[in-house]
């Protein structure tokens, strides 16, 4: 039995104030029946992580570097995510695939040094809206899962977000037949390739315009753990309720 994970990526949003949301997310579900992951920007991690020490909430990174340290200006290890608190990280989201040009090897190697530096890695996934309408979805989802995910995943390290890039902020969200078939092609390649135990107990997310008035919809679908939630994450009014739609 996977246990259900509601994830926020804050993407490039929030400053030290909004803090204030991760207190009031901890008070509005003291003792949570699922699991929790809030992805600040890598500034507010340490600051965050300090704030959920008596609290199941995870803090998370929305990327890493594939070295462990070096001369990379401006980037961040995993390593150095972990140190800083954070207990997991989000890799190739469609917005790091495109405004960063990262395809999946580079995404492989990164979740290969996550896992190295003990973080889960939730690795994202999608078509854009050109894919899907040629009826190449599933192609598209296959070849980013294969090359994607590297060997060092387990039931316990790896998570997959399927993010139709065309749900991404707009508002448009796919039908539960829609989201339904991703899901299930991805748990079947899961177990195809890392057998019975790995294959089936790593969680998918369904990423993608998520909000309180679609959350129960969308986790009503099989093979859906839960969810990665963008915009309605930022504030702990429009998170809780998603939250409580899983639990
Ligand atoms: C998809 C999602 C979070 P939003 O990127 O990863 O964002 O919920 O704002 O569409």
């Amino acid at each position: 039995m996977r246990r259900k994970l509601a994830a926020g990526n804050w993407k490039m949003n929030g400053t030290l104030a909004d803090l204030a949301q991760i207190e009031a997310l901890k008070a509005a579900h003291p003792d949570p029946s699922v699991d929790l992951l809030l992805c600040p920007p890598a500034t507010l991690i340490h600051a965050a992580a300090g704030l959920v020490r008596d609290h199941a909430l995870r803090i998370g990174g929305q990327d890493c570097h594939t070295q462990a340290a070096g001369a990379h200006t401006g980037d961040i290890s995993a390593a150095q995510l972990a140190d800083a608190g954070a207990q997991a990280v989000i890799l190739g989201h469609s917005e790091r695939r495109e405004d960063h040009e990262e395809d999946s090897e580079t995404v492989r190697a990164k979740a290969r040094a996550a896992h190295e530096a003990g973080l889960m890695a939730v690795i994202c996934v999608g078509e854009s809206l050109a894919q899907r309408e040629a009826l190449n979805t599933l192609d598209i989802i296959g070849g980013q899962l294969s090359a994607s995910v590297p060997d060092t995943a387990t039931g316990e390290n790896l998570v997959i977000a399927y993010e139709p890039i065309w749900a991404i902020g707009t508002g448009r969200i796919p039908t539960p037949d829609q989201i339904g078939e991703v899901h299930d092609f991805i748990r079947a390649r899961l177990e195809r390739r890392f057998g019975a135990g790995a294959g089936r107990s790593a969680r998918l997310l369904y990423g993608g315009s998520v909000k309180p008035d679609n959350a129960a919809t969308v986790f009503a679908v099989s093979n859906v753990d839960g969810a990665l939630v963008g915009g309605a994450s930022l504030t702990a009014d429009e998170f809780s309720p998603i939250i409580k739609a899983l639990e």
